[in-house]
């Protein structure tokens, strides 16, 4: 209790240590020397350096908050050099003074049009997330999401993370920021390759529009992907642009005890208009997730994660389709945009953000080798189905599974912090139905859809495979003639 009011309090608040034994004197002792030093003693030398960088973590930061800006501190205006060193950063010296002139000349509406204009960014995901906020806090543009990347992975509806080298280290930038994002548009879909395909001909309905305020990265919830390669170095900037603390915990990811990002035990939070940096190896392979570390059932219900996929530095086969899912489970009262987050009742459940009958579909070619990669940050397991095909189970946020471990199956339970790969050859043609089988959560709140094929919502999209030769029979791969 003491520590987290104390982090509430000031972005300074004595949280810095990190208490060897439990003991509570102890605790407090240090904390009250650390509180003291935030304000009025010049920062010490802080017990962890980084491969020669500026200074890390608290002790860094106490000094930036309430002293002239010392090297590592970077303003606000003053762009993002790639080199910035793992730690906190100060906003600037007077970040309200710099907020509020352009704060009064920009309603939120405005900020909404400038940020999300044709100019600034024309990401895969900004046609559907807006910006909203207090106006007292002015957002940035989310950086770059189309720069450098792997792009091996396929993410429906979530668009990638762009990255820039300093000399050996991947540098990605992401802003915690405020999003309104839309579970539905409201409009029928009528499926292409429903027609030409199936014998349903008729539109998928889901009558509501329903937009989520939430929190995401960089525009959009979940954050976009991040993708890099086993032994890659990383360095990623956060930018806390959210009305609260935050940090970034690294989930499953073995590093560093600072760099977990459980802000409290191993860092500081990183206050509202604050930068924090990570870095770390990626000495794993497999699909792993980032999302707050702060707050966390407030924070991660609102919608503040992300998949980040590491690709093994040898891969034992070429994977022709890999994509990611990312489970969400939102309570949205009827008529409401807040999701009410002290209920366990959840009404509305997403793929990548989004709803069926909006859940983009998966195209794959007959005979390609596809991969999902399914992670699960709400707080309910989904058992995800698959009509069509049995896969193999190749990986979970452990990892990848020894081939001799892997198993059968066509419909996986994905527990809350859990991911899990599979993979299957795509032999059998045709629109498949993949989705999560507990009932409840093929419904948009609850039951509004009416009855008849394909009137789902929820966690429901298709698998479509194109067939090589659309006259062919239909063949199972078992079938001699
Ligand atoms: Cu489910």
């Amino acid at each position: 209790m003491l520590t987290k009011s104390l982090a509430y309090r000031r972005p300074c608040g004595g949280v810095c240590h990190r208490p060897r034994a439990p003991n509570r004197l102890a605790v407090l002792v240090a904390a009250m020397a650390a509180t003291a030093l935030a304000w009025g003693f010049p920062p010490v030398a802080g017990a962890q350096q980084h491969k020669g960088m500026s200074g890390h973590g608290s002790m860094q930061h106490e000094g930036m908050a309430h002293q002239p800006m010392s090297p590592g501190a970077m303003k606000h205006g003053e762009g993002h050099p790639p080199e910035m060193a793992p730690g906190h950063m100060e906003h600037g010296a007077q970040p309200h003074g710099e907020m509020k002139p352009s704060g009064m000349m920009h309603g939120p509406k405005e900020h909404a049009e400038m940020q999300h204009g044709s100019t600034q960014h024309e990401g895969m995901a900004m046609h559907r997330a807006v910006v909203w906020a207090d106006p007292s806090i002015v957002l940035s543009p989310p950086p770059p999401l189309m720069g450098r990347q792997m792009g091996q992975v396929v993410a429906p509806g979530v668009p990638p993370l762009g990255y820039e080298m300093d000399g050996d280290v991947k540098v990605f930038r992401i802003v915690a920021q405020p999003v309104k994002i839309f579970l539905n548009d409201g409009r029928p879909k009528d499926y292409e390759i429903v027609k030409s395909i199936n014998r349903y001909t008729g539109a998928m309905v889901h009558p509501i529009n329903q937009p989520v305020r939430a929190w995401g990265y960089n525009g959009t919830s979940p954050g976009p992907t991040i993708e890099v390669t086993e032994g890659d170095r990383i360095r990623i900037i956060l930018k806390n642009e959210l009305p609260e603390p935050t940090s970034i915990h690294w989930h499953s990811i073995e590093l560093p005890n600072e760099m977990d990002g459980a802000a409290g035990q191993t860092e500081q939070p990183t206050m509202p208009g604050e930068t924090r940096v990570y870095e770390f190896t990626l000495y794993q392979s497999g699909t792993f997730m980032y999302h707050t570390g702060f707050n966390v059932m407030k924070q991660d219900s609102l919608g503040l994660g992300g998949i980040l996929v590491v690709h093994p530095k040898k891969p034992k086969h070429k994977i022709d389709k890999d994509f990611t899912i990312m489970l969400q489970a939102w309570a949205l009262l009827p008529g409401n945009e807040n999701p009410n987050l002290v209920t366990m009742d959840f009404n509305w459940f997403t793929f990548n953000g989004r709803a069926a009958p909006d859940i983009p579909v998966l195209t794959i070619k007959q005979g390609e080798r596809v991969r999902i990669r399914i992670a699960n940050l709400s707080m309910n397991s989904h058992p995800i189905h698959i009509h069509g095909y049995a896969w193999k189970v190749v990986g979970t946020e452990g990892g990848p599974i020894p081939e001799g471990a892997q198993w059968s199956g066509t419909t996986i339970n994905v527990a809350p912090g859990t991911t899990r790969d599979v993979e299957f050859v795509a032999w059998n043609p045709g629109v498949w139905r993949f989705h999560c089988h507990k009932l409840h959560h093929l419904v948009n709140a609850h039951a509004d859809v009416p009855m008849g094929v394909m009137s789902h919502g929820g966690m429901f999209t298709l698998i479509h495979v194109i067939p090589k030769d659309p006259g062919a029979a239909w063949k199972h791969p078992k079938q001699r003639r």
